[in-house]
């Protein structure tokens, strides 16, 4: 893939990098997406019977047992080469904020030290009533295809239903992520938005700082958005190809030297 050249010296330029990721990142391995036609989750899924809380109250087992099924396919992958590619970035650029929308831990086992989850994680389970974190077997679930019904687990001290600790519409994002977020948004010279439809809020919001002040602004996705004629470089393509060729184009990473000097 060319990368065009404007973008790779301002890519070199930057001084703080803020990256917001969402589902698309991990559909090379193997996690599907939300909104995309065939393949994602909301074609198979209704939103409103799976990720609300008014779906929790009305069917908790439901529920658990969708985000157990969605826990064993996160643990069962791998991070893939655009994963990868923005742990490289983190240690090539003097500052990168990673900000994601996704609920899997790729980006950590990639290697990012430091991941604002704005939606939460699915390895973090919280009492629905008194909130307090609850401590998930190591083991990983074996669930059909789909998921199933299983009753979620009851909270040591107050009896009340685990519920997954992700955030639902409706639900506030949580806060001390949130006004990281929010403040790198407000401070980067360059803004990259990986994999995502850009139509959730809060997070769709976060660009709009950076495309007001005139930011670089950075958009990778093989399919079109609201933001495509908006930002000042639409990459079209998957992340996984689209990244390693930006980070090799913009630092010439070890792979590629190496491979120079082998020719
Ligand atoms: C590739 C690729 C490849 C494919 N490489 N790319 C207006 C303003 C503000 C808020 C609202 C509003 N209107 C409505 C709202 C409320 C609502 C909202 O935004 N709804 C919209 C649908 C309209 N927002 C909320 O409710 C939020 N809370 C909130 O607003 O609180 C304040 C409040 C409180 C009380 C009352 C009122 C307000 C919370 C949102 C929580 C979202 N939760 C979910 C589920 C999380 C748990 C789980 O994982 O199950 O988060 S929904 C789902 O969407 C998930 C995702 O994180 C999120 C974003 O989706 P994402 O990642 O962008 O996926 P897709 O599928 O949409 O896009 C994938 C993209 O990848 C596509 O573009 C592909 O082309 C691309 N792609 N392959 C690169 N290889
Ligand atoms: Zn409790």
């Amino acid at each position: 893939m060319k990368i065009p050249e404007p973008l790779i010296e301002r890519l070199r330029a930057a001084r703080h990098l803020v990256v917001l990721t969402g589902s698309g990142i991990s559909a090379e391995s193997g996690l599907p997406t939300f909104r995309d036609k065939q393949t994602g989750l909301w074609e198979r899924f209704k939103p409103e019977d799976l990720a609300t809380p008014h779906a929790f109250d009305k069917d908790p087992a439901l529920v658990w047992g969708w985000y157990e099924w969605r826990r064993m396919k996160a643990a069962r992958a791998l991070p893939n080469p655009g994963h990868l590619a923005i742990k490289a970035l983190e240690d090539l650029v003097p500052r990168l904020t990673l900000i994601t929308q996704n609920v899997d831990d790729l980006h950590e086992r990639a290697g990012n030290r430091v991941v604002l989850h704005l939606h939460g994680t699915l390895t973090n389970p919280i009492c629905a009533s008194c909130k307090r974190p609850f401590l998930l077997s190591p083991e990983v679930p074996n669930e059909p295809e789909g998921g199933r019904r299983v009753e979620p687990p009851r909270c040591s001290q107050c009896h009340g239903r685990i519920r997954p600790g992700v955030v639902w519409f409706g639900e506030s994002l949580p806060q001390r992520e949130w006004s990281v977020a929010q403040q790198a948004a407000s401070e980067c010279d360059v803004f990259a938005c990986i994999g995502t439809s850009s139509l959730v809020y809060p997070a769709a919001s976060l660009v709009r700082g950076p495309l007001n002040r005139r930011a670089v602004t950075i958009q990778i996705n093989p399919g079109g958005t609201d933001l495509d004629a908006r930002v000042t470089f639409d990459l079209r393509g998957p992340a996984g190809t689209v990244l390693p060729a930006l980070v090799n184009g913009a630092f010439r990473t070890v792979d590629d030297n190496s491979r120079k000097a082998v020719e």
